[in-house]
């Protein structure tokens, strides 16, 4: 009786979930075009558009990451390494999607259309970074892990409703975040509604020390939106085309009424979770991160784009300095930023002011007229 097989081989269906989602890419690690039907799409200045993308990204980052540490810019998430992850899905998107970010999405958000010195001045936590102008469509960054995939189930359910056509909510969270009730919450009321949402989670490996495998026993992140009746897929993370082409194809799905879509896009962190403090090298090994660093989404491209006679180091330089020039005037129109009160401060927490912060309003106010 003991050997008889159980009724269900338990085991087996757990290694089973998962081998569907086989990560597609375009262009592999050593710039080889994997599938030429899409890169023959595209002409030679667009695929130099998109690798300016890129390094439009990795220069913000370098200038930021040094803003951070002369103390002129304030919390500061490091994204070096994501560029195809987040150019990559946002060139996918119109301007007239409701973007949804986290604290890493920063690029996106500009590039969705906010003003640099905008970004700067929420980093530094003053009122007017999160002032956006009327046809911006996009909710300031989340901190709370996770919940900005319930309000993009939200708005996605608002879109339909009220019958916009070719419009989409897309959003942003990690690999860390997939283990949030918000993220499960988001997703199946977006899928039990065929709302127009646009799921996308940036595995990169870490959520601040914890490693990916110790995060979830799931095979991979992109299986756990099947649950929820959305389907989903796993994009080399690194590679621009493979997350532009599938972003396009999911936001094409969920734009045509087809209910939402999940990405998992697999990309590293280059730097530290923050630049609040975390030491990389205390959680994770030069063994582990060289690989990734080889793996940079701006060498295979930048290779693919010299090897086609299209891209220069001289142009790269060119554009680099034109970006930081545009960065350095972004830093003195945030400098020239009124000086943040309190007051300011304090009221725009909640459009209807509850009894203890109107407390303190009227107390800071007394001080302000001093
Ligand atoms: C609800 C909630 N819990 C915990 C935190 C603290 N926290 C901030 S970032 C983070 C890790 C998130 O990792 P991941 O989702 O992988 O995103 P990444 O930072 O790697 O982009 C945690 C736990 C938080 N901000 N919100
Ligand atoms: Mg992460």
């Amino acid at each position: 009786m003991d050997n008889e097989k159980p009724i269900v081989d338990f085991g087996a269906i757990r290694d089973v979930l998962g081998k569907d989602f086989e990560p597609v890419q375009v262009l592999d690690g050593q710039a080889k075009v994997i599938k030429p039907e899409i890169v023959s799409k595209y002409s030679n200045e667009q695929l130099v558009e998109f690798f300016k993308l890129m390094l439009w990204e990795r220069t913000l980052h370098q200038r930021s990451n040094a803003l951070t540490r002369q103390g002129r810019l304030g919390f500061y998430a490091p994204t070096e390494g994501q560029e195809a992850s987040e150019m990559g899905s946002n060139a996918a998107m119109k301007k007239t999607d409701v973007l949804m970010p986290a604290y890493r999405d920063i690029p996106q958000l500009i590039q969705h259309g906010l003003p640099v010195y905008k970004a700067f001045l929420w980093s530094r936590g003053h009122v007017l970074g999160n002032e956006y102008p009327e046809d911006f469509h996009a909710m300031p960054p989340q901190i709370i892990i996770g919940a900005q995939y319930v309000q993009a189930a939200g708005v996605a359910l608002g879109i339909k409703k009220n019958g916009t056509e070719d419009k989409v909510a897309y959003t942003y969270t990690g690999d860390g975040g997939t283990s949030q009730g918000d993220f499960y919450e988001g997703m199946n009321f977006a899928g039990a509604f065929e709302a127009p949402a646009v799921f996308i989670v940036q595995n990169n490996g870490y959520a601040i020390s914890v490693p990916r495998r110790k995060q979830t026993a799931a095979k991979t992140l992109a299986q756990k939106a099947v649950a929820a009746g959305i389907p989903s897929v796993q994009v080399d993370g690194m590679d621009f085309l493979a997350v532009y082409e599938v972003t396009k194809a999911a936001r094409e799905y969920a734009a045509a009424g087809n209910g939402p879509v999940m990405i998992e896009t697999l990309t590293y962190r280059f730097g530290p979770h923050t630049n609040a403090g975390d030491d990389p090298k205390r959680y994770r090994t030069k063994d582990e991160e060289q690989p990734w660093f080889d793996n940079d989404p701006l060498i295979r491209y930048r290779k693919y784009l010299t090897d086609q006679g299209v891209w220069s180091e001289d142009q790269e330089n060119e554009y680099v300095e034109q970006v930081k020039e545009d960065i350095k005037a972004a830093v003195k129109q945030a400098d020239e930023a009124p000086k943040q009160k309190m007051t300011e401060f304090l009221g725009n927490v909640f459009e209807e002011q509850p009894q203890n912060i109107q407390q303190q309003i009227t107390e800071f106010q007394a001080k302000e007229s001093k």
